[in-house]
């Protein structure tokens, strides 16, 4: 898969995409992530990516030129073309899922008060959000979006990793059930009886009971 990144700090994207099991999906050829600057598609002598918004009120726009420029010189025509904002929807395991099935990704990392509206009504296929809060710009939602989408990669994940098919996955709604390893006692607090037991069915019981408890109690949404 490749993905390219269109960013105004594509500095921030050295360290967290250059570790672990991105960075051998990376050194496998299974991940071609390619990190653009926005600011090499403003044209003028200041090299001005942002302006005031036409009717007034606070904050700057990102200028639709450099953007359009920028989306038209890197993509191809199946390129799946994602904005990042706090208004769009909102990311989740099963849009990780889709977006693993494409060739081509794009992200267009915002900033400042957003986008010009016509970079969402010509350009962007889509716009996701990755939760309820405001942060200073789409770099750090773009790398949650690669990753999220790149451990989903055929062969990205060694068989460790990949038995770890996630609770957000495929029917189980819910959280995990509670896991502990050894020691069986550590500073006076003990592991659940049951789990020693050998009792496999018993077993498979409590962490049924205690995934429903655990995820009524703290993310009851999951189950409406
Ligand atoms: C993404 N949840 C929060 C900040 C404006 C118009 O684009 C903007 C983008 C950002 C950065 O993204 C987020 C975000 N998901 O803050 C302001």
């Amino acid at each position: 898969m490749k993905i390219d990144v269109l960013t105004l700090f594509p500095a921030m994207f050295a360290g967290p995409l250059d570790e672990s099991i991105i960075k051998r999906a990376r050194e496998a050829g299974l991940l071609d992530l390619r990190i653009h600057n926005l600011r090499d598609y403003a044209h003028d002598r200041h090299k001005t990516v942002d302006d005031r918004p036409f009717g007034g009120g606070p904050g700057m726009l990102l200028k639709p030129e450099p953007i359009f420029e920028a989306v038209e010189a890197l993509r191809r025509e199946q390129t799946r073309v994602i904005l990042l904002s706090p208004a769009g929807r909102p990311f989740r395991q099963s849009i990780a899922r889709e977006l693993a099935g494409c060739d081509d990704l794009m992200l267009v990392t915002g900033h400042y008060e957003g986008f010009d509206e016509r970079v969402r009504e010509q350009l962007a296929d889509d716009e996701l959000s990755i939760g309820d809060y405001v942060l200073t710009n789409g770099a750090l939602p773009a790398m949650v979006v690669v990753d999220a989408v790149t451990r989903l990669l055929p062969g990205v994940l060694g068989d460790d990793d990949s038995a770890k098919e996630e609770s957000f996955s495929l029917g189980v709604p819910g959280l995990e059930y509670p896991q502990y390893t050894r020691p069986a006692e550590f500073r006076g607090m003990k592991v659940p009886e049951v789990l020693l037991s050998g009792n496999h069915a018993e077993i498979a019981k409590w962490r049924a009971e205690q995934a429903r408890r655990q995820t009524r109690e703290r993310r009851p949404d999951l189950l409406t």
